[in-house]
């Protein structure tokens, strides 16, 4: 019998409403939901692949362990993890907690439950050392609000501001970009347009996004610090700072400028590309507007010198007050976090990693929690006993995904033990010890808590399992639960908690001890039970709860807490100096950046049959003018080269892109070059990340920006 059931896809941030199609424990269809106010029907092509995802296609059905030949083998999922469990004991014991990391990565945020219990089963170890793919991702965000701090009201979005300026980020594709909605963005995009919101984008890529901007600033890759600088300048020179927001709000204000003073327009007109009069004309309309936020994505903090662009972007936004203030609504108020700040306020600098445990290699403490996975490898290659020899990877792949892959692979094979834990095979489990097999979203129940504090409203919805899983795959509750078990141990579910120290946070959970299974429905009721509404509401609701009506309007605060924005710190200072006399970079004819493409998630849905159908690899897209200069036709094979390595690419032309730019989606081919020397299975643009070179603070390699050379490959 046909049954349809209305719920949301988890793939993405998007968190789209769908309508499911099931007959006999199998998906016939998923489509959109049209009703649903916050997405109104969108949907993408991830999302229906997650059909056949579900049905069998490049899923694991059981958790494995490597059999006395070394071959990884189907295990009962028990015996993998009491196995797990006894290693891990004897190397703390042997080598001490410090031996042991965690390293997350983006397929367990879309899991409010598995994301909070994996954390609590990870406190129990007595490591600090948690790695995520947020250090391999925009943690420049993080290192500016720990040297700058924080305003906590957040930015004006599509929903009411008169002029945004978007920086290397395409939400019409990637849905994510911070501060903005996220569920269905082009929607509340054109809403806003409509409205009369003036969009900017800087990219060196006419995107999709970009094809509803006002005005597009083509940029050369791995300049933004120097245009972000240009921007300042100009806003100061000309006394077009709001002088009101800074007197309150800033610290550093001259600083700043002394600091900004070489980048004239001549210098950011040839470090960038950008003509003058655009470069003035962008700080007079952004200056200018009422409402108005400025905000980076992947594009400038994974390209050269991320730190600086985004502390300069922050600057450049602070100054000119592109913050909600006094007047302005909260338009989320938490319904299940509490999230929503109602009053002006400067959270002050933190710089958490002066303090705490440092890493083995590197005199760096942690970054709101997390260590930079950057120097994960280091710390598992490391000599002498005080080094990492266990990894548990949990809905993430870091041989893929962190910088310098053959480094990589060394140290995933070094380490005593590597378990990895999803719904996949991937790169990282081939070298895994152990593979735990675990549900997918439409089998589990869910809510929107992971994401509320990052909602553009105040929306929230719960979903119940609308499939039975397979026989031999767990939730991820269940994995952690089991270890906990084994410690004799009650595991915790708390609040979804992102980029906060665990140690520190409030100890206020439901517990789940016993011998009985925990129930994910029971987590589910606890985290809305810490919100606004009620779980039987959200039930009952079909398409979750929004509440636009009587939003709250934020305040001035009563008094002056002292607390500032510090917009120049001396090594901040120091850094846009180091930046300035680097000059831009000119080794190599073109820049290697990234992008995103709709059908593939990071390296998920890379190997599904849908995928793999419709692509035979992922593209090096070139600029027409510059194919013709080499002499490439479409389809051709180029040798890309950098600094670090060297991998074969297929051109596709792509009129959007900035001459001397290539542009290729990660994700996509194999590690080992050696399995596919010719890339014939995908380019893996991580071969030209160099592991070794890195920001500051954050360990951040340059994933984009990066100088190359192009040459043709001979068919
Ligand atoms: N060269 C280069 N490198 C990059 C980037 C780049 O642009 N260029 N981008 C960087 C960025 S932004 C990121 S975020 C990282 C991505 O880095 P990772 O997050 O480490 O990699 P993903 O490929 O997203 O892996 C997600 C995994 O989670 C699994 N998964 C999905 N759902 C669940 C679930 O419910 N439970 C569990 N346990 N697992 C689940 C998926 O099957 C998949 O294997 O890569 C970074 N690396
Ligand atoms: N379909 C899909 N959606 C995704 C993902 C996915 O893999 N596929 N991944 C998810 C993840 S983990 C993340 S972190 C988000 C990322 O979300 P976004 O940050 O929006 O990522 P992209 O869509 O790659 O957009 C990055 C843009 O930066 C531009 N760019 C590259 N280098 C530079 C530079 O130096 N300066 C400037 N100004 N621009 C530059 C590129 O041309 C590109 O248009 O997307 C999420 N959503
Ligand atoms: S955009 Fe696509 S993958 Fe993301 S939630 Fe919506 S349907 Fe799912
Ligand atoms: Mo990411």
């Amino acid at each position: 019998m046909k049954e349809s059931h209305r719920t949301f896809c988890r793939v993405c941030s998007s968190l789209c409403a769908v309508k499911v199609e099931v007959e006999d424990n199998r998906i016939v269809a998923i489509r959109g939901d049209r009703d649903n106010p916050m997405t109104s029907g969108y949907f993408c092509i991830k999302g229906s692949k997650a059909q056949a995802l579900h049905n069998g296609d490049d899923r694991l059905f059981t958790s494995l362990k490597r059999d006395g030949k070394g071959d990884l083998a189907p295990a009962d999922t028990d015996d993998a993890l009491d196995a797990v469990h006894l290693r891990l004991s004897q190397l703390i014991e042997k080598y001490g907690p410090h031996s042991v990391a965690l390293y997350f990565g983006t397929g367990i945020n879309q899991n409010a439950v598995g994301a909070a219990a994996m954390k609590d089963w990870f406190s129990m170890l007595g490591s600090p050392f948690i790695y995520s793919s947020m250090t391999v991702d925009q943690s420049a965000k993080w290192v500016t609000m720990g040297r700058m701090g924080f305003f906590a009201t957040a930015k004006y979005n599509f929903l009411d501001a008169d002029v945004l300026l978007l920086a290397g980020t395409n939400p019409a594709v990637s849905h994510f970009t911070f501060g903005m909605p996220t569920m269905n963005p082009v929607k509340w995009l054109r809403q806003g347009i409509a409205r009369g919101l003036k969009l900017i984008t800087v990219d060196p890529r006419v995107t999709e996004t970009a094809t509803l901007a006002d005005t597009h600033v083509s940029i050369r890759p791995g300049e933004d610090a120097a245009f972000f600088a240009g921007l300042i300048r100009v806003v100061l020179e000309n006394g077009w700072e709001n002088r009101a927001f800074c007197d309150r709000y800033v610290a550093g204000l001259e600083a700043l400028r002394a600091a900004v003073e070489p980048f004239s327009l001549d210098i950011v007109r040839a470090r960038t590309g950008i003509a003058s009069e655009q470069i003035v004309e962008v700080a007079r309309l952004f200056a200018a507007a009422r409402r108005k936020s400025a905000v980076t994505g992947t594009g400038p903090n994974m390209s050269p010198h991320s730190n600086v662009s985004e502390h300069l972007c922050e600057a450049f936004n602070a100054i000119c007050g592109g913050y909600r203030q006094a007047g302005d609504f909260v338009y989320n108020t938490g319904l299940l976090s509490g999230a929503g700040a109602q009053t002006e306020q400067v959270v002050p600098p933190s710089r958490s990693w002066e303090r705490g445990v440092k890493c083995h290699s590197a005199d760096i403490g942690p970054l709101f929690g997390e260590y930079p996975s950057g120097l994960l490898a280091d710390e598992i290659l490391a000599e002498g006993p005080d080094r990492l020899r266990a990894l548990i990877v949990v809905g993430g792949n870091p041989a893929k995904a962190v910088c310098g892959s053959e480094r990589m692979l060394e140290a995933l094979d070094k380490l005593d033990l590597l378990v990895s834990i999803g719904p996949r095979m991937n790169d990282t489990a081939e070298h895994a010890d152990f593979v735990i097999a675990t549900d997918l979203m439409y089998e589990r129940y869910d809510c929107t808590a992971f994401h509320d504090s990052i909602l553009s409203h105040s929306y929230a919805r719960i979903t119940e399992p609308i499939l039975k899983r397979p026989e031999g795959v767990v939730s991820d509750l269940e994995v952690f639960w089991g270890l906990a078990r084994r410690l004799g141990q009650k595991l915790m579910v708390r609040k979804p908690s992102y980029g906060v120290d665990y140690a520190a946070a409030p100890a206020i959970g439901i517990e789940f001890g016993g011998d009985a299974p925990p129930s994910t429905e029971d987590a589910v009721r606890w985290m809305v039970s810490q919100g606004k509404l009620t779980y039987e509401a959200l039930r009952d609701s079909e398409q979750g709860i929004l509440i636009e009506a009587d939003l709250p309007v934020i305040k001035a605060p009563k008094e002056d807490d002292g607390a500032r924005l510090d917009l120049c710190p001396t090594d901040v200072a120091d850094e846009i100096a180091a930046v300035f006399e680097q000059g831009g970079i000119t080794q190599g004819g073109y820049r290697l950046t990234v992008r995103r493409m709709l059908d593939t998630l990071n390296s998920a849905f890379v190997e599904a049959s849908q995928t793999r159908q419709r692509y035979r690899i992922n593209p090096t897209f070139m600029n027409p003018e510059d194919m013709a200069a080499e002499g490439l036709n479409g389809g051709d094979a180029v040798r890309i080269t950098s600094s670090h390595g060297s991998v074969i690419g297929y051109v596709k032309q792509d009129k959007g892109l900035a001459r001397g730019v290539v542009s290729i989606t990660h994700g996509w081919g194999k590690v080992d070059q050696n399995e596919d020397p010719l890339s014939l299975l995908g380019t893996f643009s991580g071969h030209l990340v160099s592991p070794d070179i890195r920001e500051s603070i954050n360990f951040m390699p340059w994933q984009s920006g990066i100088p190359v050379t192009v040459s043709a490959a001979g068919s």
